[in-house]
């Protein structure tokens, strides 16, 4: 059976659960957080999420799980067949995990220690919003899918990224950076409405407690 190391307030770790989830996979969860040894001895750089396969490979980086639990069991299907479509949603999934995901995240350490990040970081990362924003609203349909007619991955990795847009970004910027894709608020909203999201957002708010006791330890070890 697969294991799935982390926790479930990890945005990261959500999306492998719902794609485990979505594929009807069985799966183990193993709860453990970064900084701990248990993690690095199946994550190489102390990250979550890793899986266990069931064959006993270790794997970390979420976009590679995701492959390979693509590729291992294709029955239930989040990538298009076709080469080019499928790198169009790949392609999406890159640029929300570049251009939207990581520079709100490094608005994380200012949330938690409740002081409010610089201005030069605040201008940092709207510049690269900015770009985020106008590619994504290049790329994304909404018709009713993030790429189109099928619901794909990136329809799982996109969701999962506006969580820490709408947590750390746009609460550090006052900026409503979704409401600027047109479409993405309403088809966000029904995600959310999904029995795995809601089971999903269940377990994160039941660890968030431990989490931010977790948190508060490192930021005040400082
Ligand atoms: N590139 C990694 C990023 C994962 C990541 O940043 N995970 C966070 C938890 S949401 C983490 O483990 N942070 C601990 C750290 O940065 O040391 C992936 O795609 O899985």
């Amino acid at each position: 059976m697969i294991t799935l190391h982390g926790f479930a307030a990890s945005n990261y770790y959500n999306l492998v659960k719902h794609v485990l989830l979505y594929k009807q996979l069985p799966f183990q969860e193993n709860l453990v957080y970064a900084g701990s040894e248990a993690l690095l001895a199946v994550s190489p750089v102390g990250k979550v999420p890793a899986i266990t396969t069931a064959e006993g490979l270790n794997l970390s980086e979420s976009s590679v799980i995701c492959d390979f639990l693509e590729e291992t069991y294709p029955e239930i299907r989040l990538y298009p067949q076709d080469n080019g479509e499928r790198a169009v949603v790949r392609q999406i999934m890159k640029i929300a995990e570049l251009y939207f995901e990581l520079p709100c995240r490094r608005f994380i350490p200012y949330v938690f220690s409740g002081t409010d990040a610089p201005e030069s970081l605040k201008a940092e990362v709207r510049q690269v919003l900015t770009r985020g924003i106008t590619a994504l609203n290049h790329l994304c349909k909404f018709t009713p899918w993030v790429a189109g007619n099928d619901f794909t991955m990136a329809d799982i990795y996109v969701y999962y990224v506006n969580q820490i847009v709408i947590k750390f970004g746009s609460s550090q910027l006052d900026w409503d950076v979704l409401a600027d894709i047109p479409g993405m608020k309403a088809w966000n909203d029904s995600m959310g409405e999904s029995e795995i999201a809601q089971q999903i957002a269940a377990d994160r708010d039941a660890n968030m407690p431990e989490f931010i006791e977790k948190v508060t330890a490192l930021i005040n070890a400082k």
